[in-house]
This record gives C-alpha cells, structure tokens and sequence, in this order.
C-alpha cells in the first residue's frame, strides 16, 4: 500500500486530495496543525476511513517537519499547507513567509536527508505571474514559459519556494513538482475568499428574504449599507439585511473546480519525470461576470449593484489584473483536462450555500 503525506488536509484542496487518495488505495497520514477546537469538519466524508490517520503538525517547524518524514517515509508528499489568503499577506507578511517559504524548504530538506524516494508536490500559484502575461494568437494567457512578476508577499514566498523545488530537483534529484494552479474554488471554498463570500452572502440573503416577503405587495427597500423589507408594521420594517461589501470587482481570474484540480496534483506525481505543470481552464471572468452568474438565480433583486458596497477595506496594496492560465502541456503530458466549467461552478456553490440538495 502507498503511503501519501498530506500537508493542509482540513483545507479545501487537502479534503479533495484524500478522497482521491483514499479512493485510489493510498494509506494518507493527513497533517494538521494544533488548533483549540476542531478543524475537521471538510473531511467529513473520509474521517472514519481506516486508511486515514490525523497527525497533528506544523510546516513551519523544521524539527517537526523533519520528524515526520523521516518516521513516516511517504512514497508521495503533497504540501499544501499554507498562509493561503493574499491580502493577509499584505499584513502578516512575516508569518506568511514563514509557513508558505520556509515549510517547503524544511520538506525539501527532509527529503534529501532521510527520505530521497518520496516524490514531493508542491502547491506553486498563478499568483507568481502577477501582473506578466504573454500574447499567443492574440489571446492574453499565462503559460509555463512566462516569467513571474509576483504582487504580493504570498506570491513571492511562494515563488520561492516554487524555485526551490527546482533546485532540489535538479542539484539533489529530489523528484518534485510544482503544480501552478489557478484559482479553483468548490464549496468547501473559505469564507473570505471572493467567489465564497458572494455565494454564503446569496445562500443567506435568500433564506432571510424569504422568512420575510410573503408575496402579497412586501418590496425590498435599500439604505447604504441594508437592505429592508417594506411593510407597514415598524416591526418587519426594522429588520434588515447587511449589503454585500467587496473591493476590487475590475479583477479577471481563471475559475476552476478543485475536484478537477487536485487530479492533477496527483497526475504530476505518477508521471515519470518531476516537472512543473499550469493547471487552468483557460478562460477568464471577472468578479462582476461572477456577480452577473451568481445574481441571475436570485428574484426580487433587480441588479446586483443594489445591494453590493465597494468597501476600500477590501483593496490590496498591490492588485493581480488579469489571471488565464494555458493548460496546454498539462493536457498534453500528462492527459488533464479540467471538467467543471464557470457556469456549473457557480451553481454547484450557490447549491450548496442556498441547502438545494
Ligand atoms: P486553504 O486555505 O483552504 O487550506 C490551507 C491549509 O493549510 C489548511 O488545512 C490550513 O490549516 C493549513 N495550514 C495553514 N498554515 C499551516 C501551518 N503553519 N502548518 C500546518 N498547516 C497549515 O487553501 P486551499 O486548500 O485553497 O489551497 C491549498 C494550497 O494550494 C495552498 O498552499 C494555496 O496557497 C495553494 N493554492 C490554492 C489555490 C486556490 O485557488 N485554492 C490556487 C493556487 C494555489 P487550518 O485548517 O488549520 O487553517
Ligand atoms: P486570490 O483569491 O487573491 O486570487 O487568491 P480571492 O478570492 O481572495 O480574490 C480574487 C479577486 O477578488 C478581488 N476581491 C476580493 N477578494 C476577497 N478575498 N474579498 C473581497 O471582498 C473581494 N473583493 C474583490 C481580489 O482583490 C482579487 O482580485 C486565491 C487564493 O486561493 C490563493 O491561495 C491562490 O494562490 C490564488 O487564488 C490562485
């Protein structure tokens, strides 16, 4: 039986990557980090599955990193462990490096000392190209080839880490990979990244709406920053529903599923030669093709700019434009295609967040 090594397994992607692991026959040593209350809820699928075992840990501790690979011994690593959020970046930039540059260098390190057979995934980003994009045939992309321009000190932690893989590959032969993956998102997403704010924001919107509305003349009325259901009583007047604060809508990101995403995390390490692969759909929407996406399953409202407030808060110091990643070699090595597409996403979390089964 493999063994796999799973760094970030009560994330999202960490979640996906042991279903499929499990399903694959892998036993999956899922790391987590120490935490007051529990954090396991996104693996409530797999929690009682024999060939899952919960180690606590933390990547930004060289001993404990050390340890755990040298005990263990995985056939496959996949750190996915990270500071994940880029505007935290911006304010815990120390930290951030600490945990997205430092823990792939203590893995990298405990590879090439007790544990140079274990294969080593490495979660790189689209954030590492920034604001550089190349032009082929007239369409704006990023590829393999186009060199980064990071914007953030996630991105640049993380592209640290990326060029250290490189290294190790080729100075150690460690076999490892980095996956550059564009942003994919599912309804396990955090809370405060953009594409779950808006659907948690719709899911609660909605069931409040209709605790409210009961059909017979009730309109919505808006203030700045509320939302009311107009009615004759002071009472139901008074209740009120908060606007949906955003910052940045003008930004163009490449969504995919992260189901789909981490079968390629996997691919990469099944191949046989360690390399570093773009996983993307290929095409890009903004936040406001988003909004326009999510709103059109809402009734009552006529237009999304009703009830959502640009909120300067949400700005970061220093903006990724425009994201469309190439997946060409991807489908060409290694045989992936992505196949959840914008639409379905959407739907598939406003699903989620509105209890339609
Ligand atoms: P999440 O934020 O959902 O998950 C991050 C995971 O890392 C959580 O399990 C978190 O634990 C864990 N973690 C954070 N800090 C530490 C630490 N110091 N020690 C141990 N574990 C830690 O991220 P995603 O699942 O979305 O992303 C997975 C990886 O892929 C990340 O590295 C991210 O940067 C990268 N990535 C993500 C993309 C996306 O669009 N989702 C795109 C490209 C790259 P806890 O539950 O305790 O917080
Ligand atoms: P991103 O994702 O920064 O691309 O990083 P996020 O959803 O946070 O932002 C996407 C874009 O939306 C704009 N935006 C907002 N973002 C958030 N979080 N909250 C808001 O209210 C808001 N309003 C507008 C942002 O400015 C940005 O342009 C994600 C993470 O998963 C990273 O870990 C990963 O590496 C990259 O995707 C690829």
């Amino acid at each position: 039986m493999k063994k796999a090594l799973v760094t970030g397994i009560t994330g999202q992607d960490g979640s996906y990557l042991a279903e499929l692991l499990l399903k694959e026959g892998y036993r999956v040593y899922g790391i987590r980090r120490r935490a007051s209350t529990s954090n396991l809820g996104r693996l409530d699928e797999v929690i009682n599955d024999p060939n899952l075992e919960i180690v606590e840990g933390e990547v930004a501790d060289s001993g404990c990193v050390y340890t755990l690979v040298d005990n263990i011994r995985p056939d496959e690593i996949y750190n996915l462990a990270a500071q994940s959020h880029v505007g935290t970046s911006f304010e815990q930039p120390d930290y951030t490096f600490q945990v997205n540059a430092l823990g792939p260098l203590y893995f990298l390190e405990a590879i090439k000392h007790f544990s140079l057979s274990s294969r080593f995934y490495q979660a790189s980003t689209s954030e590492m190209f920034g604001k550089n994009f190349t032009v082929c045939k007239d369409v704006k992309h990023q590829c393999e080839d186009t060199p980064f321009m990071p914007q953030s000190p996630y991105a640049v932690a993380k592209t640290n880490a990326h060029h250290l893989v490189r290294i190790y590959r080729e100075a150690y032969g460690v076999f490892g990979c980095c996956g550059i993956l564009f942003n994919h998102e599912s309804e396990r997403r955090g809370e405060n990244f953009v594409t779950r704010k808006i659907t948690k924001w719709v899911g609660e919107f909605v069931r409040w709406k209709d605790s409210l509305l009961t059909g017979s003349g009730d309109k919505l009325t808006y203030d700045d920053d509320h939302i009311y259901v107009a009615r004759k009583t002071d009472e139901m007047a008074a209740q009120c529903f908060p606007k949906l604060r955003l910052g940045n809508l003008d930004a163009y990101r490449d969504w995919g599923h992260a189901a789909d995403y981490v079968k390629a995390m996997w691919m990469m390490l099944q191949h046989d030669k360690p390399d570093d692969y773009v996983v993307a759909t290929g095409k890009t929407f903004s936040i406001r093709d988003f909004l326009d996406e999510a709103f059109s399953y809402v009734g009552d409202i006529k237009h999304w700019r009703d009830v959502v407030v640009i909120d300067p808060k949400f700005y970061r110091p220093a903006e990724v434009e425009y994201l469309r990643g190439s997946p060409a070699k991807a489908k060409q090595v290694l045989g992936w295609e992505p196949e959840i597409h914008f639409k379905d996403l959407v739907m598939g979390m406003l699903r989620n967040d509105l209890n339609v089964p």
